[in-house]
Parts: structure tokens; C-alpha cells; sequence
């Protein structure tokens, strides 16, 4: 990697909490932290044009390998010049390993010496074998701007046993996944992983030091079936007090509201999830009230919009609570489009007003102030 592709600037640290706003440069544009980055796992965002993301402000995209590689193949992006030219999406992309997704059908993946053989189930059921290497080779032909190593992600609970096995996997990928990666114009983040078990984490940590110079960290195992309070229980010391201040922080695939509001404060940079536009085509909404479901009878006749506090593109237009419950209950598409561009717009508000918080040094009024809000009940 040409390290120069990829500086991390922190722009400034909060007195009163340990959240900093930096600027992650990338091939295809800056990144401003703390980021949300919207999921389009199959290199679509599902429902939203490029142009819609660019509008509610998104600054990088999230697509994963594991996907890609099954269908339409890696060779296929290549040959079409690569993702960023395929979903015609010109903005900086990252690209998850997909060792989360091999690993959530526990029984139809299995541990060989050499890296993991699993039943691709979402497809067409073949066993696939993957190594570091190969997984590397693909995430290289897809060519997003910043890649995340393979790894083993262990749900929760698990015996601690597991969990340090995952870790000197995950580790030992780390290491192959760092040797394999060539390409200049791409950054590879390693992995923490260690479940809820600090010092395993701090030892993912200080392996993944040895193994080189990453340009940013992962930190993955979180939201895999634990409380908040656990979560935080380790998040916390291993972010504030041992994850180097230079690098940036990417905790994976966090993004309830609260969650990220508490992560940003313990100094996380940045952030993905399914849960704005999966939530989105059930009809859910995250609003400054809580959450809200369309399909309840109570917004038959609600001329107002999703969120009055709300300047999305849907909130402008005055799309009414009454036509979005009308659209989930004749499963039209539009109900996910449209909440689906509230909800991501929502996460993205929230970071920007985060970032604003931390360059002004009130980032503990603006957590407290957050969780005394109605909408940190639901979330
Ligand atoms: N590893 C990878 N991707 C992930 C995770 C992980 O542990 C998680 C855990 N929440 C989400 N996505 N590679
Ligand atoms: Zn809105």
C-alpha cells in the first residue's frame, strides 16, 4: 500500500470524553470521522441510486467480498473496471472480508489448516474454500479503497477457549491476509477480535501491531448477542486507553443510535450497519421521537412527516405519514425507498452533529443530551 493514499488526520479531541473528528483520505475522496457508512452488501445500497446517497451526504460505502465473490464473481467487477465503476458509485468504498458471514452458518463451515471451507447457503450451496490469499486476491480484483483482512467472528456467549482459538486464527490470517495484500492504491485494516474478554482483545491487539503497519483497525465480535453494558464492559478500555491515537477505528456493524452515539464518545471512528435500510423495508423509521412503524393503524390519517425535526429529501418533499403507512401496507416499493433514504440520512445527521460537537469540545453535553432524548429509549 502506498501509505500516503491514506493518512488519518485528527482534526480534534474532545476535553471532556475520548471522541476526536478526524479526515481519512482515500483514493477516491476524503472521509470526514465519526462516519456512518451506508450498507450496500452486494454493491447496491438496496433501492437508492448513487446519486440519492451522495445527496443525504454519504461519504463512503460498505460492500462485501463474500458476496461479490459468489455472485457475479470477482473476475466479472475486474473485467467491468472494478466496483467503484460497476455500481458507478465514483466516492470511496470499503469492503468487509466476509469471514462474519462465513461464520454465521456455524455448521456449514469448517476450520482446515490452511483457512476455511463453507457451504455458500445464500447461494447455490457449494462448498467454497477460501485462504488468506485467496480472499485477498478477491477483495484485489474488486479494488475498493479500503479492505478488512479475513477473520473468525464468535458469537456470544462462548466459551473463553473459543474465543482465544478465534483470536490466534485471526491473528495468523492477519499475518497471511498482510503478506498477500499488494495493491497500492488500497488500504488493509486488520481485525481486534476477543469477544467480551479485554485482555484476549488486547492480545488480538498487540499481534496484529507485531504482524505490521495497518493503516486503520477493525474491531470486530461486537453485536453478536450481548447487552450493551457487556459490550461496553471491554469496548471502552480497549478503545480509549490501548487502540493507537493515530489510526483510525472502524467497529463493525454497530448502528443503533445510541450505540454509536456511546462509541463515538470512547473514541470509534467508524461505523456500518444493516440495520437503517433492513429496518427500513419493514417500514420501521428512526426519528427523533424513538422509533416509528408505518403499518401501525395509528398514522392512517397523520399528515406529518416522518420526523418534523427531519430535513431529508423525504421529510422536505412532505411525504405524509399516512401515504408511507398506505405504501407498507400495499408492500409497494417506494415505502422501502423512501424510509430507507430517512433512515440513513438519520445515522449520517447524527455523526455530523457528533463531529460538530467534538470540533466545538462539548462532545459530554452532546452524549448526555442524547440519552436524555426520547429517541435513545428505543435504541
Ligand atoms: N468481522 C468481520 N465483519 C463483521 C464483524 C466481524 O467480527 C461483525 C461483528 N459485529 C460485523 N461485521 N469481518
Ligand atoms: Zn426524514
Amino acid at each position: 500500500m502506498d501509505q500516503s493514499l491514506f493518512t488519518y488526520d485528527i482534526v480534534a479531541e474532545d476535553p471532556g470524553t475520548h471522541a476526536r473528528a478526524g479526515v481519512l483520505h482515500t483514493p477516491h475522496g476524503d472521509v470526514p470521522t465519526p462516519i456512518f457508512m451506508p450498507v450496500g452488501t452486494k454493491a447496491t445500497v438496496k433501492g437508492l441510486m448513487p446519486s440519492t446517497l451522495r445527496e443525504l451526504g454519504t461519504k463512503i460505502l460498505l460492500a462485501n467480498t463474500y458476496h461479490l465473490s459468489m455472485r457475479p464473481g470477482a473476475d466479472l467487477v475486474a473485467e467491468m473496471g472494478g466496483i467503484h465503476d460497476f455500481m458507478r458509485w465514483d466516492g470511496p468504498i470499503l469492503t468487509d472480508s466476509g469471514g462474519f458471514q462465513v461464520f454465521s452458518h456455524e455448521e456449514f463451515c469448517k476450520l482446515s489448516d490452511d483457512g476455511v471451507r463453507f457451504r455458500a447457503v445464500d447461494y447455490d450451496g457449494k462448498w467454497v474454500s477460501w485462504t488468506p490469499e485467496d480472499n485477498m486476491d478477491i477483495a484485489q480484483k474488486l479494488g475498493a479503497d479500503i479492505v478488512m483482512q479475513l477473520d473468525q467472528c464468535v458469537g456470544y456467549p462462548a466459551p473463553r477457549r473459543k474465543v482465544e482459538r478465534s483470536v490466534e486464527l485471526s491473528s495468523r490470517w492477519a499475518e497471511r491476509c498482510y503478506a498477500a495484500h499488494t495493491r497500492p492504491d488500497q488500504a488493509l485494516f486488520g481485525i481486534v477480535q476477543g469477544g467480551m474478554h479485554l485482555d484476549l482483545r488486547l492480545r488480538s491487539l498487540s499481534h496484529l501491531e507485531q504482524v505490521g503497519d495497518f493503516p486503520g483497525y477493525g474491531i470486530g465480535g461486537y453485536s453478536v448477542g450481548e447487552d450493551h453494558e457487556t459490550m461496553f464492559e471491554s469496548l471502552e478500555p480497549l478503545v480509549s486507553e490501548h487502540m493507537p491515537r493515530s489510526k483510525p477505528r472502524y467497529l463493525m456493524g454497530v448502528g443503533n443510535p445510541t450505540t454509536l452515539v456511546r462509541a463515538v464518545a470512547c473514541g470509534v471512528d467508524m461505523f456500518d450497519c444493516v440495520l437503517p435500510t433492513r429496518t427500513a423495508r419493514t417500514g420501521s423509521a428512526f426519528t427523533s421521537e424513538g422509533r416509528l412503524n408505518f403499518r401501525h393503524a395509528r398514522f392512517i390519517h397523520d399528515r406529518r412527516p416522518i420526523d418534523e425535526a427531519c430535513d431529508c429529501p423525504v421529510c422536505r418533499q412532505g411525504f405524509s405519514r399516512a401515504y408511507l403507512h398506505h405504501l407498507v401496507r400495499q408492500k409497494e416499493m417506494l415505502a422501502g425507498i423512501l424510509i430507507s433514504q430517512h433512515n440513513i440520512h438519520f445515522l449520517l445527521d447524527l455523526m455530523r452533529r457528533a463531529r460538530e460537537a467534538v470540533l466545538a469540545g462539548t462532545y459530554a453535553a452532546f452524549l448526555a443530551d442524547w440519552m436524555a432524548s426520547p429517541a435513545a429509549r428505543d435504541w
